[in-house]
C-alpha cells in the first residue's frame, strides 16, 4: 500500500523539521534520500526547481515547504494537535516557528560552512546523499561541488567575518536562555511540542547539533538543549499537554526578546521592500527569491543581507492570527507583550501587499 514519502537528506535543516513532526504524530511515512537521480526524476519535475524536503502523499500529491506539509497533515491527522488553541500560546508558537525557520538560518549556516570540521563533514554527507553508490573519495568530491551553492549563500544570509563574533555571541546566549527554559519545561509550552518546537528543531538539529563541531558547542553550553533536540527529533511520547490558562512561561521571554530585537525589524523592512517592489513592478506578480539587500543588527553589529519575500509569507501567519482575534484575545496578547511595543506594533501593522504561494513559488496576491 502506498504511504507518504518524505524526500530529503539526513543533514538538511527543513527535512529534520518535517521528520520530527511526522514521528511525533505517528504518521506512517518512508524517507527517500534526495540523491542526484531523485532530484532529476522526481523533485525538479514535480516542483519545478531543486529543493528539499518534498512530500509525496499516499495519494500522489506533491507538497513542498514544511509549513505546507505540516498544515496539510494537521488537517488529516488532527490529534494531538501541535497548534495550541489559545491566543497567547498559539501566537508564541507561530513566532518561534518563524524565528527557527527564517532567522536561525544565520547561525546555522555560519557554523556549518565557516568551521572547517563541520564543512568537511557536510561535504562527505552531501556526497553520500547525492551518490550513495560511489566511493567515499568520490562522494567527498561530489559533496564539495554540490556544497558550493550552499556555502555561497552564507554572506547573502548576512554572516560575514565582520559580524562573526556577534552572531556567535547571540547564538550562545540563545542557547543558555533556552537551556534555562528547559530546566522547567520539556518543550516550549509544556509537555507537548508545538509548531514552535518544530521551527526551532530545523537549525538546532542538523546544523547546530549533528554537525560535529556544533554538537560539541551545544554539549558544552546547553546540555538540556541537547536533550530537547533528541526529544523532538526522536520522540518517545505521543501526547502531552500545553500549559493551562494560556500561560506563556516567563523563561521564554529572553528568547522572544532576542527575536523581537534582531528578527522583527528585518521582517518589517521586508514588508516595506515588498510594498516598494510591487509599486515599482506594476502588473508583475511573480516575486524573485530576493529583492535587494537591507541592513540588520545583531549584538550591536550591523550587517547586510538579502531581502527574502519568503520571510513575509511566514510572518503573515503570525500577523493574520493576531488580527483574526477578537478584542479580548488581542488584549490578552497585548498584555503578555506589554514590554515589547515593537512586537505589538508589528502584529497590528496591516499587510498591504500579501505574499502567497502558487505552484511552489512566492507571488504577490491578486
Ligand atoms: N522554507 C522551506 C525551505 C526549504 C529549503 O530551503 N530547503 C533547503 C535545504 S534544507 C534547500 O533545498 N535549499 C536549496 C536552495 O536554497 O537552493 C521549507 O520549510 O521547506
Amino acid at each position: 500500500m502506498a504511504t507518504h514519502q518524505l524526500i530529503g537528506s539526513p543533514i538538511s535543516y527543513y527535512t529534520g523539521k518535517a521528520r520530527a513532526y511526522l514521528r511525533f504524530k505517528k504518521i506512517p511515512f518512508e524517507e527517500v534520500l534526495s540523491s542526484r537521480e531523485v532530484y532529476e526524476q522526481l523533485i525538479v519535475p514535480r516542483v519545478g526547481y531543486p529543493i528539499i524536503p518534498v512530500m509525496v502523499t499516499e495519494d500522489d500529491k506533491t507538497l513542498q515547504d514544511t509549513t505546507d506539509i505540516i498544515d496539510y497533515l494537521e488537517a488529516r491527522y488532527p490529534e494531538p494537535s501541535i497548534y495550541p488553541a489559545t491566543p497567547r500560546q498559539k501566537l508564541v508558537s507561530l513566532l518561534m516557528e518563524i524565528y527557527g525557520d527564517e532567522w536561525l538560518v544565520i547561525p546555522a549556516m555560519h557554523y556549518r560552512w565557516n568551521l572547517p570540521e563541520n564543512r568537511e563533514y557536510a561535504y562527505r554527507q552531501f556526497g553520500a546523499t547525492s551518490a550513495p553508490e560511489k566511493s567515499p573519495e568520490e562522494q567527498r568530491q561530489i559533496g564539495f561541488d554540490r556544497a558550493q551553492h550552499f556555502a555561497g549563500m552564507v554572506p547573502r544570509l548576512g554572516a560575514t567575518e565582520h559580524n562573526r563574533d556577534a552572531i556567535e555571541k547571540s547564538y550562545l546566549q540563545l542557547l543558555s536562555d533556552f537551556d534555562a527554559h528547559l530546566a522547567e519545561y520539556p518543550f516550549l509550552l509544556g509537555t507537548r511540542p508545538s509548531i514552535g518546537d518544530y521551527g526551532l528543531i530545523g537549525p538546532l538539529y542538523a546544523h547546530l547539533w549533528l554537525d560535529p563541531a556544533s554538537g560539541k558547542i551545544m554539549e558544552a553550553h546547553a546540555p538540556r538543549v541537547v536533550q530537547w533536540v533528541k526529544r523532538v527529533h526522536e520522540p518517545q511520547e505521543h501526547g502531552g499537554e500545553f500549559l493551562p490558562n494560556d500561560e506563556v512561561p516567563k523563561t521564554l521571554f529572553p528568547m522572544l526578546a532576542r527575536m523581537f530585537n534582531e528578527h522583527l525589524p528585518v521582517l518589517m523592512s521586508t514588508m516595506d521592500h515588498v510594498e516598494q517592489w510591487a509599486e515599482a513592478n506594476p502588473g508583475e506578480r511573480k516575486l524573485p527569491r530576493a529583492i535587494g539587500m537591507h541592513e540588520f543588527t545583531v549584538e550591536g553589529v550591523r550587517g547586510e543581507r538579502a531581502i527574502f519575500p519568503a520571510n513575509q509569507w511566514m510572518w503573515q501567519r503570525a500577523a493574520d492570527f493576531y488580527q483574526s482575534l477578537d478584542d479580548d484575545g488581542k488584549a490578552q496578547v497585548r498584555d503578555v507583550f506589554a514590554d515589547f511595543p515593537n512586537a505589538i506594533a508589528a502584529l497590528e501593522r496591516p499587510i498591504r501587499r500579501r505574499v502567497v504561494r502558487e505552484n511552489f513559488r512566492f507571488t504577490l496576491e491578486g
